[in-house]
């Protein structure tokens, strides 16, 4: 195993990280070790963190984040596996068109600018990324693949165009995203946001909704639950019923009413039915009754968030018009109310205010009736307590009651028995019904991928021929606020119809970025393909990726779409396997110390931990701050995630200069598993460097003996020896599986501090003693190396080992096996001594040797009563 390396140069004897980590980061850049190839044979793994945003420099999020795919990446390596782990750039988006709006800098300058210094960033943490992989999703050579993937699902269908609302800033002139509008104003002209109802393009996710739900199932045991929960619950499948309500005043309006519900059963206990605000039927009633056109409006105005609506205020207007109950015959009054949406089921509900809540509530603000149609509690209504609603009446498994011919059913007799009664009429229709929406994804924005797409007078939209993509992007552009600069740009869209050759207009909308950030995991298989979006032997070599590493911020929205692209891309032939990442780890948040003040109006203004002075108590708990500024106090507000707003980010290039990349990964690995919350702590990065410190120093004293035996004689070993040795190859069993199966990088460093620990107290003899020494250096400076690799490398070639080319220690089986124990012995219950024998030892002789150890046999006064013998632990003496 050993290879003898001839390059060993002599190092200092105290550890300095600035010294190192430059130069070895040269060497893997030189000898390109983390380079793969597209098509690979043997182990192969792919590590993959979620790629950052260009937005000026790293923070510590980012620093846990790559340094989590780093070790796991490096462990892999030296199981002897080819690792990819590559890197890139999610490089569209709003940020930069901000930061041209600011200072007047072209988005793609500010951009490439960042991504240059942040690529230097990530290179000092000693990553081991391939960075001919590199990628930025605002170059041609990758978006041009996404329009080719546009073009192909908008030919099928896949992807279509509709109207849909949007917010619009009259004074700017342009189009808000939902987080530019602020307290329904736009966040630079202050005007009042309206809607606007235009045209976007929409994926037809829906399409996909069920199998997105099944294949979860495949992720069952990669994934964490909780993410697998919120995809469930976001994709939302429910099974239901639609049932119409005849019309009761045909002459106003023929069709009946459709509304969908998962409680069927709950039927004959409908007072009043609902519809939303822009419902066909609410549109028929305000030209009969023209206060509705107001109230149509208002509702109009208010959040459209699915989560507001159940705890909005309810408002409603009555429209008078009435549908008729589909069993009784009797009329039923038709309301518009703001917590009923479009979007979902029909547009429509039938109100039960016994045993919905949002009805409940709706029904006592305006005196509808409310009529209990389940006994869910074998009881009546005289005790009802409405704060213990849901448990009352919310409920499935009660029977029908004041319900007819249904009395005596449970929710699935009722089920059939309408169903039965009401389909063969055309009144009930058993239905599945997704939460999911389809995926709107055209931005009003510049600095996004163009949609492929020309309008023609003559005809309609018109996508790009393949042969004229990519739509580039034109990059010496500085927005100033007002609309999108594409569209007061002839030269971008002034086109050709590719379908009659008239003049047509170039679509100058783009795409939503997460479309980018949709299929990145795939594209770097093989970056530079000319031919399609992967090359078919990159993609069947490497995906799915093995492991994907990043914030639980993206549990919902991101890995939909991603897994959503990769069944497009599975359909269109471009990946094979029906889900893009195996295994997932949702890492923690990095928590930091916060300080303020408040001024009379209750303003905060927030000090950097970096500029407050502490004092804190033996369990280095803070008890007091001041501000370094003016030595006065300051509020300590806790411990609260690193942002902005809080003032509390610690820069990560401060720590790197002060102490080192490996300081800074140690730290970050130990001080948490990486799916809990991150203290920062000042004291704990200095712990990790003084535990580097110490191992440096126990090499290079190790070294300076010019020690160089290593062959072990396992026959004759000392105590010592054996204990050193056994205590070596449990470690390596446990780092082994720490990292690997349970991903608890804490634990295998707090493991690899105790071995450090062992070693420095062990004393070597002989020189079967140095090669035991020599072995545990070793092994201990191979497991460090995924978590310090540039001190692992600089050490590891002191003993003619190449970090690169060298192997995990294997744990040696006859090493943990044990030839003595120790026993305790105990009088009346009572420590009194300790024996150390052989394993297996009989138990008269370990009785007689109890017995005759001088601390126990004081305690011996008189005949033994009862010998207690629990084997391989104590004796219990009982006198
Ligand atoms: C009557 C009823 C009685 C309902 C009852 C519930 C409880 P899930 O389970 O999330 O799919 N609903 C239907 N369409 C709606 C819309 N467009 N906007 C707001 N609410 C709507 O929700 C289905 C239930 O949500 C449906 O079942 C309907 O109310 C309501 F005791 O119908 B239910
Ligand atoms: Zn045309």
């Amino acid at each position: 195993m050993t290879t003898t390396h001839s390059s060993a140069t002599t190092i200092p004897a105290e550890y300095q990280a600035s010294a190192i980590e430059p130069q070895i980061q040269n060497d893997w850049a030189t000898r390109q070790v983390f380079k793969v190839a597209d098509q690979v044979e043997g182990k192969h793994r792919y590590i993959l963190s979620m790629f950052p945003y260009p937005s000026g420099k790293l923070h510590m999020g980012h620093v846990r984040n790559y340094t989590i795919g780093d070790v796991i990446s490096r462990f892999y390596r030296l199981k002897g596996e080819t690792v990819l782990q590559p890197m890139g750039w999610d490089a569209f988006g709003l940020p930069a068109e901000n930061a041209a709006i600011a200072h007047q800098v072209a988005p793609a300058k500010w951009t490439f600018e960042n991504i240059d210094y942040m690529r230097n960033q990530l290179k000092s943490l000693g990553l081991s990324v391939d960075w001919d992989r590199e990628i930025a999703t605002c170059t041609p050579e990758y978006y041009r693949w996404e329009q080719w993937l546009f073009v192909q699902l908008y030919k099928k269908g896949v992807i279509y165009r509709k109207l849909s609302t949007v917010n619009w800033d009259p004074v700017d002139q342009t189009v808000l995203a939902n987080e530019q509008v602020i307290d329904g104003r736009g966040w630079r002209s202050g005007a009042l946001v309206e809607k606007r109802d235009i045209p976007m393009y929409y994926f037809r996710i829906t399409d996909y909704a069920q199998e997105l739900l099944d294949d979860l199932d495949q992720l069952q045991d990669g994934w964490p639950q909780q993410v697998l929960t919120m995809q469930r619950n976001w994709i939302g499948r429910s099974e239901g019923m639609e049932i119409t309500f005849p019309s009761a005043d045909p002459s106003i309006y023929a069709d009946g009413l459709s509304v969908y519900t998962t409680r069927p059963d709950t039927l004959m206990g409908v007072t009043y039915v609902a519809v939303a605000a822009d419902h066909p039927l609410a549109k028929k009633a305000s030209e009969l009754k023209p206060e509705l056109v107001a109230f149509i409006e208002e509702c109009r105005h208010g959040s459209v968030a699915e989560a507001d609506l159940a705890t909005v205020e309810k408002k409603g207007m009555a429209t008078g018009l009435f549908v008729t109950h589909p069993v009784t015959g009797e009329h039923v009054e038709v309301w518009i109310a703001n917590y009923v949406l479009m979007s979902y089921g029909s547009g429509a509900v039938m109100a039960v205010p016994a045993h919905d809540e949002r009805d409940f509530e709706f029904a006592n603000k305006f005196g509808l009736p409310i009529k209990q149609v389940i006994d869910a509690k074998g009881a009546d209504d005289a005790d009802f307590d409405a704060t213990q609603w849901q448990e009352w009446y919310g409920s499935k498994n009660g029977t029908l009651i004041n319900s007819g011919e249904f009395d005596g059913f449970t929710f699935q007799a009722a089920f059939d028995a309408l169903i039965a009664k009401l389909e063969p009429q055309g009144q009930a229709l058993k239905k599945v019904q997704f939460r999911l929406r389809d995926w709107g994804v055209s931005r009003q924005r510049y600095w996004g991928c163009p949609i492929p797409m020309i309008n023609c007078a003559s005809c309609g939209q018109v996508p790009v021929p393949e042969d004229q993509l990519p739509v580039v992007l034109p990059t010496d552009v500085v927005p100033d606020g007002s609309g999108n600069p594409l569209a007061k740009m002839p030269e971008f869209y002034q086109t050709t119809c590719p379908s009659c050759g008239a003049d047509a207009k170039r679509e100058t909308d783009t795409l939503d970025t997460f479309v980018e950030s949709s299929w990145y995991y795939a594209r770097y298989a093989s970056p530079d393909y000319t031919d399609g979006m992967i090359k078919p032997e990159a993609a069947a070599s490497w995906l799915p990726v093995n492991q994907y590493i990043g914030g639980v911020e993206h549990a919902i929205l991101h890995l939909l779409y991603a897994r959503f692209f990769h069944k497009l891309m599975r359909d269109e032939g471009v990946v094979q396997g029906n889900e893009p990442f195996s295994n997932l780890l949702t890492q923690g948040m990095v928590l930091a110390d916060t300080f303020y003040r408040e001024d009379a109006s209750g303003k905060k203004t927030w000090f950097n931990p970096a500029d407050v002075e502490l004092e804190r108590d033996e369990k280095s708990r803070i008890t007091a701050a001041t501000y370094k500024g003016d030595g006065q106090a300051v509020v300590i507000g806790g411990q609260e995630k690193m942002s902005k707003s809080k003032n509390n980010g610690v820069d990560p290039q401060s720590i790197i200069d002060q102490y080192g990349a490996d300081t800074a990964r140690v730290f970050m690995m130990f001080a948490a598993p990486p799916d809990q919350s991150l203290e920062w702590s000042d004291a704990g990065v200095e712990g990790a460097n003084r535990f580097l410190k110490r191992v440096w120093r126990l090499t290079t004293t190790f070294l300076e003996k010019g020690n160089t035996s290593q062959d072990i004689d396992g026959a004759n070993l000392s105590k010592e020896a054996q204990d050193l040795r056994r205590k070596v190859h449990e470690t390596i069993a446990k780092v082994g599986d720490d990292i690997e199966r349970r991903h608890a990088f804490n634990t295998a460093i707090a493991a690899q501090m105790e071995l450090l620990n062992s070693i420095t107290k062990f004393e070597a003899k002989d020189d079967n003693d140095v090669a035991i020494a020599r072995e545990a250096i070793v092994s201990l400076l191979t497991m460090l190396a995924p978590f310090a690799p540039h001190l692992s490398q600089t050490l590891l070639a002191q003993f003619g080992i190449d970090l690169t080319a060298t192997l995990f220690p294997e744990v040696d089986a006859s090493a943990l096996t044990r030839n003595t124990q120790t026993i305790v012995v105990q009088v009346n219950g009572k420590l009194r001594g300790k024996l150390e024998v052989a394993v297996d030892i009989a138990k008269d002789d370990l009785l007689a040797q109890a017995k005759a150890l001088p601390e126990v046999q004081q305690f011996l006064t008189g005949p033994t009563k009862k010998e207690i013998v629990v084997p391989n632990k104590l004796v219990n003496l009982v006198v």
